[in-house]
């Protein structure tokens, strides 16, 4: 690891080469396992290689957001509310950057990308999006097994059973961040934000971008660490749910995307959910006299309502603490 300076400012950048693993998911299992184990509870972050997902899925599906997000503003609009552009959520937060946010599950990928399909017909969206969903999906829950078996559980599906679920309220999100170069010098920020620092609320996250960088991951005493692109890597990050039903052992990363100012970066990210009427609980095995239970017993539904009532920088994982 470099610093660029020995004692950084919160929020300051630094160099660093390195520290994130990459994990080769066709490498020897219980080293696999073991990798995969210690990066969520050091950094909740990894990246992942060999991850079986074939080059075309990626690169169609990835064809397919691009020329969405090409099209005239009038015609991206009539995609709303899957589409947005700057605003976050509905609180007021605002970022460099637009995007298509779809529900997972079959049914209401069949509806938005119908609406895509009928102004774009040639594009095959509909089938592009479910195709790279279903891929990204085996991944996620392939990691979620290694993960329960990494952590001792004797019921291997306990977290991949949640996103597997039909009910499932898994999203898959297209982002695009054009780039944002200004030409006039005083009106131009170096440090564009085009998606703030957060934590995915879900359970796991999945995540591939093209060859730009922009994602940054944030460690203790609020050091930023740029995360190389890697267009053949996936990278992976535990949500809350994950760090509730681990008992705090895995640790829901912050983190957030900057702009280039040159060129267009794209990522699609796979939000892994249960659905909203599951239980949020630590499997008994995580949960002993040493480490009694961090968090109190709560819906998916109640966390997603918490996490949509706060401002997208806020943590919300404190509010469901025991006692
Ligand atoms: C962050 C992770 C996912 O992109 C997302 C985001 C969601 C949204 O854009 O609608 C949220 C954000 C995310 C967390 C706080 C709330 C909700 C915007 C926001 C201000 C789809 C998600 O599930 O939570």
């Amino acid at each position: 690891m470099v610093l660029a300076s020995p004692k950084p400012h919160r929020s300051e950048t630094i160099l660093v080469s390195d520290v994130i693993p990459i994990i080769d998911l066709k490498g020897e299992r219980c080293e696999v396992i073991k990798l995969i184990v210690k990066a969520s509870e050091e950094f909740g972050f990894f990246k992942v290689i060999n991850h079986g997902i074939s080059d075309e899925t990626i690169d169609k599906m990835e064809e397919a957001g691009f020329s969405f997000f090409a099209k005239p503003m009038s015609e991206k609009k009539l995609s709303s509310p899957a589409y947005g552009c700057k605003n976050i959520g509905f609180n007021g937060d605002i970022g460099e950057v637009e995007y298509l946010l779809l529900n997972a599950n079959s049914s209401s990928i069949a509806q938005i990308s119908k609406t895509i399909s009928i102004h774009d017909p040639h594009s095959n969206f509909r089938y592009r999006v479910s195709e790279y969903t279903e891929a990204v999906k085996e991944v996620a829950c392939e990691i979620l097994e290694l993960m329960a078996e990494g952590l001792g559980v004797p019921d291997r599906k306990v977290f991949s059973s949640l996103i597997k679920d039909i009910d499932s309220d898994s999203i898959l999100r297209l982002n695009h961040y054009p780039p944002t170069l200004v030409k006039d010098k005083d009106k131009s920020h170096s440090n564009n934000v085009g998606f703030g620092e957060h934590s995915d609320p879900q359970i796991l996250t999945v995540l591939r971008s093209n060859d730009v960088s922009g994602l940054q991951i944030s460690l203790q005493h609020g050091l930023w660490i740029p995360i190389n692109p890697d267009p053949s890597a996936l990278c992976v990050n535990v949500g809350d749910v994950l760090e509730v039903m681990t008992n705090g052992r895995f640790v829901s990363v912050r983190h957030r995307a900057m702009t280039n100012s040159y060129k267009s970066r794209m990522s699609m990210a796979y939000f892994g959910a249960p659905p909203l009427n599951a239980s949020i609980v630590a499997p008994p095995v995580l949960v002993t006299p040493h480490r009694p239970s961090l968090f109190r017993q709560f819906t998916w539904a109640d966390y997603k309502k918490a996490t949509y009532s706060l401002r997208l920088g806020d943590t919300r994982i404190h509010l469901f603490r025991a006692n």
